[in-house]
């Protein structure tokens, strides 16, 4: 077997090593790391169609968490080519939208997801290959590749108005797990409880990857249901679980539900597990709270982004301070500067920069704005913090216009324009609005253009059929005006102000 950071370009090069362990274990049934290695080689096989490699070619993956959706995942890396994973739930326009940035000509879909895959390839001008047909390749010989090759692009919201594709390489996502395995100590023995989306790095490296890395086993769920997920905890065999903040307050609000009976078995079969981490979002002190109390385990919170991989965190072993995101993870070099750029003083407030292995290579196709992200070698991430004896704690991010909600990263510039394009909508402003269940809730305040009335309901059903559900706003004033300053500018503070007095 080989040892971290040898130069072994990914995880695929690993599984043969695991053999008879499982690797995966969802609706289909138990992979084994063997079958995986061998179903990975078919995928690749029928991607290549004869040729020696596929030399950076974008394959986006529409495919539910299981196994068809690593195979495929797995398939495309081993042929040279470069993962887009897609989200499942999104509607249309926004799979269009990745499929064109990122230049995909293929989807490879998994048999529930072939019929959207059709219409959205259909669209974009792309083929569709489902895993049943890919799965019947027979295995061919794998190109080489190198670890500074390109291998994944993520899409996330900035402060731009659309999603830019964060491009990794090899070696970066080797980075950004091996910093991972390193730190919360992940072996073969591990099993996970999967319930995270799969078209963001927090699913994707820190809960899949680390395990097939690891030779653990990844129980993948197929999305989050607070009921499902207590009744696995209740099985008793995973030992790690990671989620972001809104998804333990729903375990608590299910926990809060049962008999006393049910609640002892619940603190019971959580308390046996090795580690429980939170992140993507701030975790109130109140949910660690509670969570501690119901369960006995202290989340380990962390910090990271989906252009540095994982970036600060907790310890495993030692305090884990309440408020607080811990220190920089192995590899990771992480420092606080003030507007000019320079580090600021002690106990003063920056903007978090980070360097080190695991940050992305550029946003796909946008050379200005990957220039933009860093400044001397150091990416900016907009997120601003304090250092209290050693370790971080998030006081914000710069700009007003990002909203995380449910751990999503939503741009409120890009609500804005997708609500302008409603009939009845003539001015709109968008911002995110604290929130017990989500961290924050997308919230607008429109000027109606006609004289009819928009409803909430009215507009998310509009919404959802051109934003993804998470983007689309669940709160929502109209007014005559927007609150705006001399210069005609809007003023997000006081629209947000407005949602905080209702
Ligand atoms: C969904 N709904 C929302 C919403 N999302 N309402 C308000 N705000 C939101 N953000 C509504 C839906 O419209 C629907 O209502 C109802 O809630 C249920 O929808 P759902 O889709 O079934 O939601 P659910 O599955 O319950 O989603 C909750 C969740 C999900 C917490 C499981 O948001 C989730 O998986 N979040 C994880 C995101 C993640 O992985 N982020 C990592 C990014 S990477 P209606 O009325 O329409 O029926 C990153 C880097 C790092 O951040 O550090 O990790
Ligand atoms: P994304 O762009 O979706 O990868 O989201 C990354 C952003 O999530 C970061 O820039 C932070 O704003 C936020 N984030 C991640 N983890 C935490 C955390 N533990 N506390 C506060 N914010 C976090």
């Amino acid at each position: 077997m080989a040892q971290d950071g040898d130069g072994m370009t990914l995880a695929t090069a690993r599984l043969a090593g695991y053999a008879d362990r499982t690797a995966i274990v969802c609706g289909a049934g138990q992979t084994t790391y063997g079958q995986l290695d061998a179903a990975s080689a078919r995928v690749a096989a029928a991607l290549l169609e004869g040729g020696a490699d596929l030399e950076e070619a974008r394959v986006a993956v529409l495919a539910r968490p299981g196994r068809d959706y690593v195979d495929a995942l797995m398939g495309i890396w081993r042929a040279g080519g470069v993962a887009v994973p897609l989200c499942v739930s999104h509607p249309r326009p926004e799979l269009e939208y990745v499929l064109n940035d990122s230049g995909a000509a293929l989807v490879l879909a998994d048999r529930a997801m072939a019929g959207p895959a059709l219409e959205v390839a259909d669209a974009a001008g792309a083929r569709v290959l489902t895993l049943a047909s890919a799965l019947s390749a027979a295995p061919s010989r794998d190109p080489d590749v190198c670890e500074d090759r390109r291998a994944l692009i993520l899409y996330t919201s900035g402060t731009t108005s659309r999603p830019k594709g964060v491009v990794t390489t090899h070696a970066n996502i080797a980075a950004q797990v091996t910093s991972l395995v390193q730190a919360w100590e992940w072996t073969e023995e591990d099993r996970i409880l999967h319930v995270l989306p799969l078209h963001h790095i927090h699913g994707i490296v820190n809960a899949l990857l680390c395990a097939l890395w690891s030779g653990a086993s990844c129980d993948m769920m197929d999305g989050f249901g607070a009921g499902a997920v207590w009744s696995r905890i209740l099985e008793g065999e995973a030992t790690l679980f990671m989620a972001v903040p809104t998804i333990y307050t729903r375990l608590i609000a299910e926990w809060e539900r049962g008999s006393p009976a049910e609640q002892d078995a619940m603190t019971s079969a959580a308390r046996g597990m090795r580690l429980m981490v939170s992140g993507s979002a701030a975790l109130p002190v109140s949910t660690l709270e509670r969570w501690e109390e119901i369960t006995g385990q202290r989340l380990l919170e962390r910090y990271g982004m989906t252009e540095i991989g994982m970036g600060l965190s907790n310890p495993l072993h030692g305090e884990r301070v309440a408020g607080s995101v811990g220190s920089p993870l192995p590899s990771v070099q992480a420092r606080l500067v003030g507007e000019d750029g320079d580090p600021v003083s002690d106990g003063a407030p920056g903007e978090i920069e980070v360097a080190g292995p695991g940050v992305f290579r550029e946003y796909w196709g946008k050379p200005d704005a990957t220039e933009a992200g860093f400044r001397e070698g150091w990416f900016r991430t907009g997120d601003v913090a304090i250092l209290e004896d050693g370790r971080y704690r998030i006081l914000g991010r710069q700009s007003v216009d990002i909203i995380k909600t449910g751990g999503y990263k939503v741009s409120a510039l890009e609500v804005e324009s997708a609500l302008l394009q409603h009939d009845e909508i003539s001015e709109c402003a968008v911002v995110g609005v604290a929130d017990e269940e989500w961290g924050e809730r997308v919230a607008a305040v429109i000027v109606t253009a006609a004289e009819g009335e928009l409803t909430l309901a009215a507009l998310r059903e509009w919404g959802k059929t051109r934003l993804a559900v998470y983007k689309v706003p669940s709160l929502l004033r109209v007014q005559e005006g927007l609150p705006r300053n001399v210069m005609g500018k809007v003023q997000k503070p006081a629209v947000r102000a407005l949602f905080e007095s209702d």
